[in-house]
Order: C-alpha cells, then structure tokens, then sequence
C-alpha cells in the first residue's frame, strides 16, 4: 500500500478524499483517524489472509482463548508500532500539519473489560501473535464497554460507555459466518436405531454475527483474529411480539455484567455466557469440519482455553456437538473434550466463583443441563469408588449440589489443565481451596504466572525510557525481553542513571499537566508520585492507603518538624456500580483530597488525586510517571496483579504485601529493591480459620489508628459526618476483614522507609534500574510460551513472505 513516506501522504490523501467526499482542508480529526484506520486495517490484511491459509496448510494446531472481557483500549499506535510504520506515518502526517498524538486522541478505548481478568487477555493476544503462534480471541461485541466514570461531589457516577458510536475502524463483519444459538424450548427424546436422540424444539434463537479485528504481532507478518459476536434478532424468531424479542436479543450484547442482583439480570448473564460459548464453539467446529471433515481427531488440532469461569458451558456445549451432531459415544465425546479444554482460575474470593440456580439454568439451557447434570452424575460415582462412603466430600465437590451448578467444579473435572496466575495462588489452589480436587487430579494444576506485553507498557507508553534502554543494550531485548538484565551493567553508570531520572522527571510532567487539566489541581513534580491504579475493591485495600494519608497529614498538623518528602498520591479506581462500600471508598479519597489540598498550612507536602474514568489510554500516561507502585492487598487475596508488573517494568518501585506477583518481583529484585511489609498468606489463612483477628485490640493500642479511624466519624470532615460509617463499621464492628488495622504500623514504618530511601536519589535510581532489569521476566511472552508449550502444546508458524 506505501512503503516511504512519500506514498504515505499520497495513499492517505486519496483515500481521505475518496472516504470522506471532503478536501483534506476540510477534513475533520475524525476524519483522519478514520482514514488512518481503515488504511491500516487492509494494510494488514493481506497478511491476515496469509496467516489463515498458512495454518490451514500446515494442519497447525490453533488455540482458541475463550473471555467475557477483552480490555484492548486503544489499537491505532500499537498497531503501527507493531508493524513498524509508526515513524513513517508519523513523519508523513507531520508533513501535512497533522501530529499523529492529536488523532490518536480521536480513538476511544475498546473497554470491553473491567479489570485485570480482560486487560490479561488483550495481552495475551498480542503475546500469541508477536510469537508467530495460531491463537485467537472470542469474546462477546458488547455495544458498551465498562461504564465512563464522573466524580461529581466526590462520588462516582456512572454513564453508559459509548466506544462503538461512530463506528470502530477496526473490526469487519462478517455476518454470512452467523451462527443461531437456541435458547429456552424444551428437549425431546427418542430412540432411532439403538441410539437416543435428542432435540432441542420450540427455542428461541438468537442470531450471533462475527465481528473480526485483526491482532498484529510485532515486526512479524503473522495476524491472527479476536472474534467478538454481536447479538442480534434472529430471521426465525417463534411467535413472539416482535419488539419485545428484538429488545430482549439486542440486550445479549449491550453491556458488560449487566446488574445480577435480581433473576432477569442473572439470566441475561448466562445468556451471554452461552451465547459466548456456543457461537465461538460452533464456528470453530464449522471450519474444523471443512478441513478434516470428522471429530475424532479435534483435540489434536485444537485447544480451548476458558479465561476464568465465565465460558465453562464450553464444556457441555463441546460434548452436545460430539454427541447429537457427531453422533460419538459418551467416553469418545468426553475424551475429545477433555483434551481440548484447559481453564484458568483468576481468583479465590467466593463472590467470583459463579454458581446458577437450576431453576435458572434448567428453562434456559434445557440440553445443556442435562448434559452437565450427567457429567456430575459420572464425577460422583467415580468419587464414590475413591471415597467410598465419604457423603461429605462428594456433596462438597459436586458440580451440581443445593439446587446450584458449581461452574467452578465444572470447570475442574471438565479440562485436562487448570492454572494459578501466580506461584502463591497456585500453591493456595492446591493446598486450600481446591484442595481436594488436587488430591483426586494433581496432574492437572499448574501454575503460569501472569505477564504483561512490554510493548505496550513500555515501547508504546514509555518512548523515551524505550530509546534509552536501546541505546544502551540495542534492540535484542524487544524479542526477548529478559535480555533486560543487561540494563544492570549501568548500575553505576551515573550518566545512565541521570538519564533516566530525566525521563522519569519529564513523564511525571506530561502526567502533571493531565493532572491539571483533568482536575485543576497543581502537583509538584520533584514530589515522590506514589500511585494506586486497580479496580476498587475492599481486598485491594485503597483504604489503607489513604488512612495512611490521613495520617500523615495528622503528623504534619500535629508537629511542624515533622519531615516527609513532598509526596503527591495518586489514584485511579472504577468501583462496581453495585459495590456500595468501594464507592465510600472512592468519596474518602476525593474527601480527604479536597481538605489535603486546600491546607496551606502543609506547605504542598501532600497532594492527593483522584484521577476519572481509569481505562487503557490513561494507564498509558500513568505507569511510566510512578515513582511508588502501591501493591498493597491483604496477602493471600490478590491472586497475581499485572499493575504491579507494568510499574516495575517502567521503573517504579514497589510497597507490597508478600501477595499474588509481588512475591515473585522480589526474588528477582532482591529484598533491597522493594519495600515489603505486613502479613504474610499463611498467616492471614489462619487468622481465618481461627475466626480472624481483633481489630478493636488494634485500634485501643495504636494512637495513630485511633486518631484516623475516628476522622471518618467525629466531624473531622465538615458536612460529611454521616457518610462514611460503613467504613467505620467495617473495621471495628465487623472486624476488618481484610486486616487494614492489623497492618497500619507496618505501613507506616515501610513507609517511612521509601521517605528516606527516596532522599538518596543516586540509591534510589539504582534500585529503580534493577527493577527495570528485571522485569523481561514478567513479559507476557514468557507466560505465553509457556502455555502454548506446557497447556496447549501449539508450535509457532514460522515466518512467511507475502507474494
Ligand atoms: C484478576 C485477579 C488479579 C489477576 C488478574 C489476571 O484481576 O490478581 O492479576 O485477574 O489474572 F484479581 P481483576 O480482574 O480482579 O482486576
């Protein structure tokens, strides 16, 4: 299409033209992007056309990588950096008076995901393609993504997000490849020569369309597919008022986790689910069919990965199609199954692992349920041979018990691997909380620890740290990321290390000035930026954190020679719009910020930030400007975390429990370059089982909790007296659960330690460079060879020329 940046600016001005029906003089930014879009996107897709035959041909094995979010954010940069054209179109677009940073910022975030869960899985897929390796996302199209968050008086408010408004330039739909996926009816059974036969009469379809996107690998010429479907009404609907069942189909995919608080929203959320499933399985299953005609060998060909337990019903909806379509035998469909689906557990906390009433579940899926009601009837009588006898075991690990379907128990005795996200959640799978589903499968648990794609999070969002490093070490470590260490040859290289101070100090200036123009408040930027950016959630523990704000400016009220360094705390958080103790939370912040940063009394020593709307694009411009990375869970909670990764990768160091990643940074790190404090998982798991702690205990000993935790009640903050009882509540009289008082000292004191440590700045650029150095570990490459070889077994496809 262009290969100089004279072609560039002609092929971009033809097509402007010819696009928009407009003189490039009055074209619009909108305009542009769109231009720049859809160029690209056929740029790549002779090569996504390539990549597809080319598997073909090779009869390559494809892995499959199941989620209900994909948390892409924003694709135009990523897609020329990955393609390598980014300075020649940026040069070219420079050239007609455009800067490439002002379209850019015409493209809103894909955020078709809520946390870590979804941005993993985007990660993933540039992971998959940037190694040449066949692997593709399904995922669901949802008219709108994570909600946009207001802070409007200190509260959160939530507005309908609105990505696909004017269109998304790159995804192409495909809707001769949809799919009708049948809801509700009823099953009926009959025997035809010897075999039963099932039918699934009287349903109610809803058409899924395709929605393909390109995802482009790094300095590759593989493209591979995240396919997203779009719920539509389908051309059979039975007798129905028409309207009603265009609004009730159109709803499948308007929103992400649509409110589950009473049965309609739980409907709707399995609907997804088996929309998810079913669509992404039956397309898979149709070009399977094409190439290799018979099943009986899909497993060899193809593997299945559930992100979490959201597309579980993959399991029953394979078996359906090898039975009633395939006609194979119970043990046949179950061994093909089995072999071609592999799951992975994102978390421990109960509120996560879904179960469905049956009498939910049941009306909706009827083939569906009888098949997991047959695979649970097989999983216990093989428990009973194990323990025979043994009600309470068998009642505890059935898939079906109490009226409710465990998805999480499906998902166990239904895939030959289940994975951890990290060594310590790994380990708590298997001794605690799957315990006995470790005993009965132990060859199944294995643990791949997270990772994140440093190029996003650090060629696309940190450019100037990206050249620095290259100049240093050259461009090897961009293929292979652990080449990273050799960073750690500039260890006393203090021309190196005031490079990098620069760089940090001119990305905390870009994050200033969004500051400012985000919220009118002024930071320093010779302050230490201290920065908590995650989902709001009570076990993520924002709230220690700013009690420790709020003590520290108890002490600089309290004693004028009081000596901090200048700290400006900054957070970014979404709470769920159901979740009403997290938003207490968020109004704290906003509360505690508003009287911290209008003191003057505290000379500027404290400056507290709220930043809106946290999604991909922001995160972009944060993590490289962080001096502090707050990982700071109760240990034992946070099953990996891949904020802490991206800090550590841009130079931040991290205050952490000994949770999740966190422990696996500082062995690589080393104890001196990582603050480390609190509680440790054992001991937080036993307090547990022994009826937790006393927090009252803590707070008539500690002063300083004492004078903080009554701050949320005693009129401390004017007006607001009333507002922040739950948290009151939640640490004395429900007993802190997630042990915030427990670790406050050890805060406090770790804390202390960043303050001095801070002062040292040569020590402290040191320490920032080792984590540096050490983050190639924590590439999402790693984890991604890892699962193409140790759960997939997928090989790359090798490189190829386009003709
Ligand atoms: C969840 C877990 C995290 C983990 C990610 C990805 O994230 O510890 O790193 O999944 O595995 F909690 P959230 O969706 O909760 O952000």
């Amino acid at each position: 299409m262009f290969s100089n940046k004279m072609e560039f600016k002609e092929t971009f001005l033809r097509r402007l033209e010819m696009t928009c029906g407009k003189s490039f003089a009055e074209s619009t930014k909108r305009d542009q992007y769109d231009t720049l879009g859809n160029m690209i996107r056929e740029y790549v897709s002779l090569n996504w056309i390539e990549t597809k035959e080319k598997n073909r041909v090779a009869k390559n094995k494809q892995v499959y990588y199941l989620s209900i979010e994909f948390l892409l954010g924003r694709l135009l940069r990523h897609n020329l950096i990955n393609l390598k054209i980014d300075q020649v179109v940026s040069e070219g677009l420079a050239e007609l008076g455009i800067h490439l940073d002002e379209i850019e910022d015409v493209e809103v975030d894909a955020a078709l995901g809520n946390g870590g869960l979804g941005r993993l899985a985007a990660c993933f897929l540039d992971s998959l393609a940037s190694l040449n390796l066949p692997g593709h996302g399904c995922g669901i199209r949802y008219k709108h993504g994570l909600f946009e968050q207001k802070i409007v008086d200190g509260y959160q408010v939530e507005l309908p997000e609105q990505w696909l408004r004017h269109g998304h330039v790159w995804e192409v739909r495909k809707a001769d490849l949809s799919i009708e996926v049948p809801f509700w009816g009823k099953v009926e059974v009959s025997e035809e020569n010897g075999r039963m036969i099932f039918r699934h009469v009287n349903a109610e379809m809803i058409t899924a369309v395709p929605y393909d996107m390109p995802v482009v690998g790094y300095e590759t010429e593989t493209v591979n597919t995240l396919r997203l479907w779009n719920a539509e009404p389908s051309p059979y609907p039975i007798n129905r008022d028409i309207m009603q069942y265009k609004r009730e189909t159109e709803s499948v995919s308007e929103f992400l986790y649509p409110d589950d608080t009473h049965d309609e929203g739980k409907i709707l959320r399995l609907k997804q689910q088996y929309f998810l499933v079913s669509a992404s399985i039956r397309s898979i299953v149709r070009s399977y069919r094409k190439q290799y005609g018979s099943l009986v060998d899909f497993h060899q060909h193809i593997s299945i990965h559930i992100n979490d337990t959201h597309p579980v019903l993959a399991i029953p909806e394979l078996m359906r199609i090898l039975i009633d379509e395939e006609q194979l035998s119970w043990d046949e469909a179950w061994h093909i199954t089995l072999n071609t689906i592999s799951y992975t557990n994102h978390t421990t906390l109960a509120e996560a692992l879904e179960k469905w009433p049956i009498r939910i579940f049941q009306p909706l899926l009827p083939r569906i349920y009888m098949i997991v009601n047959e695979i649970n009837e097989r999983f216990c009588k093989n428990l009973w041979d194990l323990y025979p006898g043994d009600w309470n075991r068998i009642e505890e690990m059935a898939i079906i018990a109490h009226d409710q379907i465990k998805m999480a128990h499906l998902a166990l005795v239904g895939s030959h691997s289940v994975n951890g996200v990290a060594e310590l959640h790994t380990e708590i799978l298997k001794k605690r909380e799957m315990k006995n589903f470790y005993e009965v499968y132990p060859e199944k648990f294995n643990n791949k620890t997270n990772g994140i794609t440093h190029r996003r999070w650090l060629i696309k969002s940190n450019p100037k740290l990206t050249d620095l490093i290259c100049d240093a070490i050259g461009n090897d470590w961009i293929h292979k990321p652990e080449l990273l260490e050799k960073l750690e040859a500039f260890k006393e290289d203090s021309v190196f290390l005031n490079q990098m101070f620069l760089i940090k100090k001119l990305n905390k200036e870009l994050l200033a000035k969004r500051i400012q123009d985000q919220t009118g408040i002024v930071v320093d930027t010779s302050s230490i930026f201290d920065i908590q950016v995650k989902r709001l959630h009570a076990y993520k523990r924002q709230l220690l954190n700013i009690l420790h704000i709020m003590h520290l400016y108890n002490r600089l009220k309290e004693d004028s020679s009081f000596n901090m360094y200048p700290r400006t705390f900054i957070f970014g958080a979404k709470a769920s719009p159901g979740y009403y103790y997290a938003k207490k939370i968020i109004k704290l912040i906003n509360t505690v910020a508003e009287k911290v940063n209008n003191d003057a009394s505290i000379n500027g020593k404290l400056k507290v930030v709220f930043l809106e709307n946290y999604r991909v694009s922001l995160a972009e411009d944060i993590f490289p400007a962080a001096d502090v990375s707050e990982q700071i869970s109760t240990a034992s909670k946070e099953a990996s975390g891949t904020g802490n990764m991206k800090f550590m990768m841009n130079g931040a160091l991290t205050v952490g429990t000994l949770d999740g990643a966190n422990i696996e940074i500082k062995d690589r790190v080393g104890d001196e370059n990582i603050f480390i404090f609190g509680l440790k998982a054992e001991e937080v798991l036993n307090y547990y089982q022994h009826g937790g702690y006393r927090s009252m205990e803590y707070y008539h000993h500690d002063k300083r909790i004492r004078k903080v935790v009554d701050q949320l009640t005693n009129g401390f903050f004017e007006g607001v007296e009333d507002e922040f009882e739950a948290i009151y509540d939640s640490l004395l009289m429900q007993n802190d659960h997630y042990f915030v008082l427990r670790d406050f000292a050890s805060y406090i004191q770790i804390q202390r330690d960043v303050d001095t440590a801070y002062k040292n700045q040569q020590k402290w650029l040191q320490m920032s460079l080792m984590n540096i150095a050490k983050s190639g570990y924590f590439s999402s490459d790693r984890t991604i060879e890892q699962y193409a070889k140790e759960i997939w077994s997928i090989k790359p496809v090798g490189q190829f020329t386009t003709s």
